[in-house]
C-alpha cells in the first residue's frame, strides 16, 4: 500500500532552515555542503524517528517473527536520495533547495559512501535491507561498525595504492544511534572446565577470558513509501570499565579497537587470522544474545524460538551462529542438548556465494580452541553426534566423513552452518545446480531438502530513480508511473521497442549519461572521450577468474588491427575498467598495472585517436557505479562459466539498457532467458565444456599460443616493450597465460570473445536494432528486483508472515 509522508515544500523548507539554524549556527549562503548534508540529514531523521518508534512498538506488541540477517559486509552506498526517495520526498526536497538557491547535487556528494564491504556480497546485503523494509517484512541485519570500510584506492604511476577510508571522519554517522541499553559482553580465550552445577547439570567455567564490550548502532532502513522502518545493527568494540586496569597502555586499548576496525584484515600472518576469527565471533555472539534476550521478553517458551526467529548465515563469515546459539541456550539459559539442537537447526539458514574452495573458511583447530576455547568444545560434540547420528541412519561412511565439521585438524565452517540449519541456498541457478553436483555434492546426497535457490535482486529504486532520474522520466513518459511503485510494469515497455520515437528518446538518455560519465573521465583523468563511441564497461572486483585480462587482450587485438589499417572503418570504443584488487592479491595488482599503461599507449597514440580510448576510473564503489552504470552501451560479463556465483551488477547494466557481451555463467543465463537470445551477445565455452577440460587434464595452453598467430601476437604484447612501464608485470601475466597453462581459459574463449565483440560493433551502427535490444534490456529486467528475491527468502526459507500493513503513521 502506498503511503508517502504528507510534506509540502514550504514546510520543508522552515524544518530545514530550523534544523541548520541549530545545528550549524551560520548563514545559509555561507555554508559548506557537508554542513548542509549534516542538517538536511538530521531534518530527515526527525521525519523517520517517529516512524521507526511505532515500527519496532508494533513489531513487539504483535509478537512478529523477525528474520535477522548476518553478515560481515554492508555495503549500502550512500543513504541520503534512498532516505528521501523512500520517505516519497525527494521531489520536495529537491525542490525546496531549489527555492532556497542550494545545489542539491552538491550536498548530496557531501556524504561519504558507507563502504562496510567489497563487492556483490555485501552489496546484495544492502539490497535485502532495503528490500525487507519496502516489501514490510521484519528483517533485520547484524554486522560490524568498522571504523575504515573497504580502502579507498588511488593510482599512481599505474599501481594501486590503498588509503585508510575514514567514513565516518570527524563528523560521524548522522544515521546511526547508539543503543547503549542493548550492550553485551563478549569473551575470548582462557581456560575452560566443566563443573558440577546440581541436579546432573553441568557448567563451564571460565578463566583468564578476555571479557570485551558489544556496543550496537542502529542505522534505519526505510522501506519504500510504506512508512516501514527496520533496522541494520552494526556492533562497536569497547573495554568493559571493570576491565579498564587490564589495558593500561594506547598500545593495549588499540589492539582491542582493532577488532572493529578495518573489513578483511590481512590474514596472511596467525595474527590477523586471529583477528579475523574475533571479529567474526563478536559480531555473531553479541546479535545471538541480544536476539534471545528480546525473544524472551516476550514470555514465551526458549524451546520454540524458532517460532519468532531466523538467523540467516551470509557467506561463511558468520557460520559460527549455530554453536554460539547452541552455547547460549545451553550454558547461559540451561537447556538441555536436543531441545537446544532442535531449535538451532530450526533457526539457522545458510547462503553460499562462491564455489571456489578457497573461499570457504576454514579455521585450524589449535586457532580455533585457542581463541574459543568453549565454543570448540560445542563443534567437537556437534559433530561427534552428527556422525553417530548418520553412522546409525546407515549413510554412506565417505560421504558423511567428507561432510563432517572437524576434519584434518580444520573446523570447516561452511559444513557448521549446513549440518546446523536447515537451509542452504546458491544465489544463482546454475550456482545451485553445481553446488549440488560437484562443491556440496556428499551434502546433497545425504539432506537433499535443505537445497534451494534464491537468484539475487538489486534494488532497482536505486538503479533508476536515483542513478537515473532521466531515464527514469523517459520511461514515464512512455508507460506512466506505475513501474515506480511496481516495476513489474516495466514489461509495458516492450510494446515500444520498435517505435521509432521512443527509440529516439531513450538514445538520447543514453547519450546525456555518457556525457555525464564523459565529462567527470576527463575531470578525473584528463582523457577525452568521444560520446560517438561505445561506452564497454567491465567495473567489478578484480579478480583472475571474472577475467579483466580477456578484455585486455581483446583491447590489444584492436590496438593492432588500427595500427595495421590506420585508414580501415572502425567503430569506436571507450573501454572503462573500475576494479579494487585486494591488498594481497599480487596478479590483480599487475593487471591494474598493465591496464593503466596500456591506457597511456592508446590515448595517447595519435595515430589511434578517438577510435580507441581505455580509461581506468580509480575508487571504485556505489557511488561511481551510479555515474558508471547508467552511461554504458556494453557490460562486459565475461568470467569464465561456472566461476561467477551470480554476479549482480550484470542486472544493473540490463536496467539501464546496456547490451550484456555474456559468458553463459551465474545470473547472465536468466538475462539471457529473460531478453531472449537475440538481445544479449553469448560468447565462449559452457560450463559442461570447462568441466570436460577439469576430467580429461586436456587443456594446453601453449599449443593454443602456438598454433593462432593473432593471439600469438596478442600474448607476445604484454612481454615485447609494446607496452612501456610493465616489464615484470608483462612478464607474470605472459606466464600465467602460457607457462602455467592459462587456469581460466581465456585463450581458448578468445576467437569467440573477439568474433562476439566484432557483432556488437556491426550491431551498434544499426541504430534501430541496436536499440531495440537495449529496450529489450530494460523491459523485461523487473525479474532481478531484490523485492521479489527477498520475498522468496522470506516465504520459502524464513517462513516469515507479513507484519500487519497500514497502520504506521507517517510524521
Ligand atoms: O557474491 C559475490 C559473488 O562473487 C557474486 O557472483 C555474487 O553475485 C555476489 C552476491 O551473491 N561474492 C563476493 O562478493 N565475495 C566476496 O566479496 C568475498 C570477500 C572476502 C571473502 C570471501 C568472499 N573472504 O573470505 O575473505
Amino acid at each position: 500500500m502506498e503511503q508517502t509522508m504528507e510534506l509540502t515544500t514550504d514546510q520543508f523548507i522552515r524544518d530545514f532552515e530550523q534544523t541548520f539554524n541549530e545545528q550549524q549556527q551560520t548563514l545559509l549562503q555561507n555554508a559548506t555542503p557537508t554542513e548542509l548534508f549534516l542538517a538536511l540529514a538530521h531534518t530527515i531523521r526527525q521525519y523517520y524517528t517517529p516512524m521507526w518508534l511505532e515500527r519496532n512498538e508494533s513489531l513487539s506488541a504483535r509478537q512478529e517473527k523477525i528474520a535477522y540477517y548476518f553478515s560481515i559486509e554492508f555495503l549500502p552506498g550512500r543513504m541520503l536520495e534512498t532516505n528521501l526517495l523512500n520517505l516519497g520526498i525527494l521531489d520536495t526536497v529537491k525542490e525546496g533547495f531549489t527555492q532556497l538557491g542550494l545545489d542539491f547535487t552538491a550536498v548530496k556528494n557531501a556524504e561519504h559512501d558507507m563502504a562496510l564491504g567489497n563487492g556483490g556480497l555485501g552489496r546484495l546485503a544492502a539490497a535485502f535491507m532495503d528490500s525487507l523494509a519496502t516489501t514490510g517484512y521484519a528483517g533485520f541485519g547484524n554486522g560490524l561498525r568498522y571504523k575504515y570500510g573497504l580502502f579507498k584506492q588511488r593510482i599512481v604511476d599505474g599501481y594501486q595504492v590503498e588509503l585508510p577510508d575514514a567514513w565516518f571522519g570527524s563528523l560521524g554517522n548522522v544515521w546511526e544511534t547508539r543503543k547503549d541499553h542493548d550492550a553485551v559482553n563478549v569473551r575470548f580465550f582462557g581456560n575452560v572446565y566443566m563443573a558440577d552445577a546440581g541436579e546432573g547439570k553441568l557448567k563451564p567455567v571460565y578463566s583468564n577470558a578476555q571479557v570485551l564490550r558489544a556496543v550496537p548502532y542502529d542505522v534505519p532502513q526505510l522501506g519504500y513509501k510504506n512508512g516501514v522502518v527496520n533496522n541494520l545493527r552494526l556492533w562497536d568494540v569497547e573495554i568493559p570499565e571493570e576491565y579498564e586496569l587490564n589495558y593500561p597502555t594506547i598500545a593495549d586499548r588499540r589492539r582491542v579497537e582493532d577488532i572493529t576496525a578495518v573489513l578483511y584484515p590481512d590474514d596472511s600472518t596467525e595474527e590477523g587470522k586471529k583477528l579475523r576469527l574475533m571479529q567474526e565471533y563478536f559480531m555473531t555472539s553479541a546479535g545471538l544474545q541480544t536476539i534471545v534476550k528480546s525473544y524472551l521478553k516476550m514470555g514465551l517458551p526458549l524451546e520454540k524460538i524458532y517460532e519468532k526467529v531466523s538467523v540467516h548465515i551470509n557467506d561463511t563469515h558468520p557460520a559460527v551462529a549455530p554453536a554460539e546459539f547452541m552455547r547460549i541456550l545451553i550454558d547461559d539459559y540451561g537447556m538441555e542438548w536436543d531441545a537446544a539442537w532442535n531449535a538451532t537447526t530450526k533457526v539457522m539458514s545458510y547462503t553460499n556465494h562462491t564455489i571456489l574452495s578457497e573461499a570457504l573458511e576454514k579455521w585450524s583447530t589449535g586457532l580455533f580452541s585457542f581463541v574459543l576455547p568453549r565454543v570448540f568444545q560445542i563443534i567437537v560434540e556437534i559433530d561427534n553426534r552428527y556422525m553417530a547420528q548418520m553412522g546409525a541412519q546407515g549413510a554412506d561412511y565417505a560421504r558423511v566423513e567428507n561432510t563432517r565439521i572437524v576434519r584434518n585438524g580444520q573446523v570447516h565452517m561452511a559444513h557448521l552452518a549446513i549440518i546446523g540449519g536447515h537451509s542452504v541456498n546458491g544465489v544463482a541457478q546454475i550456482h545451485t545446480e553445481l553446488l549440488k553436483e560437484d562443491t556440496l555434492r556428499d551434502f546433497y546426497a545425504l539432506t537433499p531438502e535443505k537445497f534451494n535457490n534464491k537468484t539475487n535482486g538489486i534494488v532497482q529504486r536505486r538503479w533508476t530513480q536515483i542513478a537515473a532520474p532521466v531515464l527514469s522520466q523517459t520511461i514515464d513518459k512512455w508507460i506512466g508511473f506505475e513501474w515506480r511503485n511496481d516495476i513489474h510494469a516495466l514489461r509495458a515497455l516492450n510494446d515500444v521497442v520498435d517505435n521509432p520515437r521512443a527509440q529516439n528518446d531513450f538514445w538520447e538518455v543514453k547519450q546525456l549519461a555518457k556525457k555525464r560519465l564523459a565529462d567527470y573521465i576527463e575531470e578525473t583523468t584528463g582523457v577525452h572521450v568521444s560520446t560517438d563511441a561505445i561506452f564497454d564497461v567491465q567495473v567489478k572486483r578484480l579478480h583472475a577468474y571474472k577475467r579483466q585480462l580477456l578484455n585486455v587482450m581483446h583491447i590489444i587485438k584492436l590496438y593492432w588491427d588500427i595500427k595495421d589499417n590506420p585508414e580501415g572503418d572502425f567503430t569506436p570504443r571507450v573501454f572503462i575498467f573500475g576494479a579494487k584488487a585486494a591488498p594481497g592479491y599480487h596478479f590483480a595488482k599487475s593487471i591494474i598495472k598493465v591496464i593503466n599503461e596500456l591506457a597511456n599507449l592508446i590515448n595517447n597514440d595519435p595515430e589511434i585517436g578517438d577510435k580507441l580510448k581505455v580509461v581506468f576510473l580509480e575508487n571504485y564503489r556505489v557511488s561511481l557505479a551510479e555515474l558508471i552504470i547508467p552511461a554504458a552501451n556494453v557490460s562486459e560479463q565475461i568470467s569464465l562459466a561456472s566461476k561467477e556465483a551470480s554476479g549482480t551488477s550484470n542486472m544493473k547494466f540490463m536496467m539501464t539498457g546496456a547490451v550484456t557481451m555474456a559468458t553463459l555463467d551465474g545470473a547472465n543465463i536468466e538475462i539471457r532467458d529473460e531478453v531472449g537470445e537475440e538481445n544479449i551477445v553469448i560468447f565462449g565455452m559452457t560450463k559442461d565444456e570447462v568441466y570436460h577440460h577439469y576430467e580429461t587434464h586436456d587443456y594446453n595452453a601453449r599449443y593454443l599460443y602456438d598454433t593462432d598467430p593473432v593471439l600469438h601476437r596478442v600474448i607476445n604484447t604484454f612481454v615485447d616493450g609494446t607496452i612501456p612501464r610493465c616489464q615484470s608485470e608483462g612478464s607474470e601475466i605472459f606466464d600465467a597465460l602460457v607457462t602455467y597453462n592459462d587456469e581460466y581459459f581465456l585463450l581458448e574463449d578468445f576467437q569467440s570473445y573477439v568474433a562476439a565483440q566484432a557483432r556488437v560493433s556491426a550491431l551498434y551502427r544499426d541504430r534501430e536494432r541496436w536499440m531495440h535490444m537495449s529496450m529489450m534490456n530494460i523491459a523485461n529486467s523487473d525479474k532481478f528486483t531484490s523485492d521479489d528475491t527477498i520475498r522468496q527468502y522470506a516465504e520459502e526459507i524464513w517462513h516469515l508472515s507479513l507484519p500487519h500493513a497500514g497502520r504506521h503513521r507517517a510524521a
